[in-house]
């Protein structure tokens, strides 16, 4: 039984696979930091046991829902699924944070106020403007960063810099007019993907400069495989995008 109540508000969306050391602080942080919020935990039947130690934490702190999903499915269906959920909820806003840390809670309030007081649809947290930065990065990690988020501003004609970033907040609005169903990437390719669709729908992006931090434990789901997904599905979408404009040019 959801703990969820209807109508207004802000649900922060965690997706968690084996996260047993990082989510209690980082879940613990958000609340300190957005007590008004709601939080939905999605957990992949970690093995580690992240699932039943989400929800020792929902009844301890209430204003907390756990999602348990059978297995290992990805993050981007992750957010699907906690999308799904805070929509047919009637939340209004519908934020996405990553359990491990890199995530700081306490930046979060910037990314929503931006939603207020911008007139953004999507505020994403970006390391990749003006203020943003990388903490304890190896050099390796923020040349591909920077490399896949230049490749996919000249595939894609974005103007986003950060547009692999998953610290976010949404409008739920927005959100319904995405097509949520058809969404079939899974890592970095994910916030591409809704970055693209955001823009695309005719939504107002706007980039909040933080912190990213590297985390400080358990293990990185980052794989080559989530890398080539992320080139191979930009390409293609950038190869669509051209030739629909060139397609253009020859209809006037
Ligand atoms: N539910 C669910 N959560 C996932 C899955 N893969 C990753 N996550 C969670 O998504 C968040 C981001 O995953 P990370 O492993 O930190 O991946 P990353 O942030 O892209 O890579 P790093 O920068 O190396 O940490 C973390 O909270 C993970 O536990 C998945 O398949 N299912
Ligand atoms: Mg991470």
């Amino acid at each position: 039984m959801s703990k969820a109540r209807a109508g207004e508000g802000t649900v922060v969306i965690v997706p968690t696979y084996n996260e047993r050391e990082s989510l209690p602080k980082t879940i613990r942080r958000l609340r300190a930091a957005v007590p008004e919020a709601h939080v939905l935990v999605v957990d992949d039947g970690s093995p580690d046991g992240t699932g039943q130690i989400a929800e020792d934490l929902a009844s301890e702190l209430g204003a907390m829902d756990v999602l348990h999903r059978a297995g290992k499915a990805g993050l981007g269906s992750a957010y699907v699924a906690g999308f799904g959920w805070a929509l047919e909820r009637g939340f209004s806003v519908a934020v996405e944070m990553d359990a491990d840390g890199s995530h700081q809670p306490e930046q979060l309030p910037a990314i929503l106020e931006a939603l207020e007081v911008r007139g953004a649809d999507l505020a994403i947290g970006s390391r990749w403007v003006p203020g943003g930065s990388v903490e304890n990065w190896p050099r390796h990690r923020e040349v591909l960063s920077r490399g896949a988020n230049t490749y996919t501003r000249l595939a894609l004609g974005m103007t986003v810099r950060d547009a692999t970033a998953g610290f976010r907040a949404y409008r739920a609005d927005l959100l319904g007019k995405l097509d949520l169903g058809t969404v079939a990437s899974q890592g970095y390719c994910f916030q591409v993907d809704l970055t693209w669709r955001a823009v695309r729908a005719g939504g107002v992006v706007v980039e909040v400069p933080i912190t990213f931090v590297e985390r400080a434990e358990g293990h990185s789901k980052m794989s080559r495989a989530i890398i080539a997904e992320a080139l191979w599905r930009v390409t293609a979408w950038g190869a669509a995008h051209r030739a629909g404009q060139v397609r253009g040019i020859f209809r006037r």
